[in-house]
């Protein structure tokens, strides 16, 4: 059986049912751009005038929601506008962790009513299967995907080996509402029968911890390549962030960095196609 990452994201995007899943490749085929851009800047004008910027090179935007002081509702209606202007799929990083009662209040409630505008979030598996089942009932209704947090990018990690595994089976018996999983690598096979090529399931693997000219920061933090992360490691997206908006540089920087991590990310794609 041909492994999934040999795949192109078009034939990909079919076979999925959740529609986040279906909409994400699509829209990765369309802009020719497996590049998420993490926008993690604590004001809403700066953050409006990134986004508006770097929209045209990205598939997917990831937010960190609660860092930004001056949050209003206004926000989010000028965030949704540019995602349709700039075509491109929204990912609140919340790293939900609780237990399912919690979750769905997290979710769907509080100021920031992250269900309601984010096609995509996240959650630990470290609560269990209830974890997924609470996020679901408010997320599935809303044609909503999940990622499970199976690995992390940050230095001395505890998501690994059995955890790892365990993260990947409670994703097999949701798989109407999980899509992939933040992983460094790629996960199919994984706790079952070990052998990639001979399960034929697909996941979407994006993943954090990327960048062209840093090895990490002072914080644990640490970056592979585009190359290394999707040809080397077939991880299907690339989450960049202080690559692309760091250093206090002007919006026209910003957008050729921008473009740089695109192609990059796209080449390498294209590469392991072959
Ligand atoms: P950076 O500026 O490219 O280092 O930002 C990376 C972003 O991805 C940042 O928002 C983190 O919270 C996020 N992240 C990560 O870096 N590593 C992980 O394992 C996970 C998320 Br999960």
């Amino acid at each position: 059986m041909r492994p999934t990452f040999t795949r192109s994201y078009t034939e990909r995007a079919g076979k999925f049912s959740n529609p986040a899943a279906r909409q994400l490749l699509e829209v990765m085929a369309r802009k020719q751009s497996n590049l998420c851009i993490s926008v993690d800047v604590t004001l809403k004008g700066e953050f409006l005038e990134v986004v508006d910027a770097v929209g045209p090179y990205t598939c997917l935007i990831k937010t960190h929601i609660d860092i930004i002081e001056d949050f209003d509702q206004d926000l989010i209606t000028q965030l949704k506008n540019l995602s349709s202007k700039h075509d491109f799929l929204i990912f609140e990083d919340r790293k939900f962790a609780d237990i399912g009662n919690t979750v769905v209040l997290q979710y769907s409630k509080g100021v920031h009513k992250i269900a309601s505008w984010s096609d995509i979030t996240n959650a630990h598996a470290i609560p269990g299967p209830s974890i997924i089942t609470g996020l679901a009932s408010v997320g599935v209704p809303l044609g909503r995907g999940l990622l499970l947090l199976a690995e992390m990018s940050s230095k001395g990690s505890l998501a690994s080996g059995s955890y790892t595994e365990g993260a990947v089976r409670m994703a097999r018996d949701h798989r109407d509402f999980v899509i992939g999983f933040i992983a460094q690598n790629r996960m199919e096979g994984i706790g079952s029968r070990g052998f990639e090529a001979e399960v034929d399931e697909d996941f979407l693997i994006i993943t954090p911890g990327v960048g062209l000219d840093q090895s990490g920061d002072s914080m644990g933090q640490q970056y592979r390549t585009p190359f290394q992360v999707v040809a080397e490691g077939g991880s299907d997206v690339i989450i960049v962030g202080r690559g692309i908006y760091g250093g206090g540089v002007d919006i026209p920087t910003i957008q050729t960095r921008a473009e740089r991590y695109r192609a990059e990310g796209w080449k390498a794609y294209e590469a392991r196609l072959k």
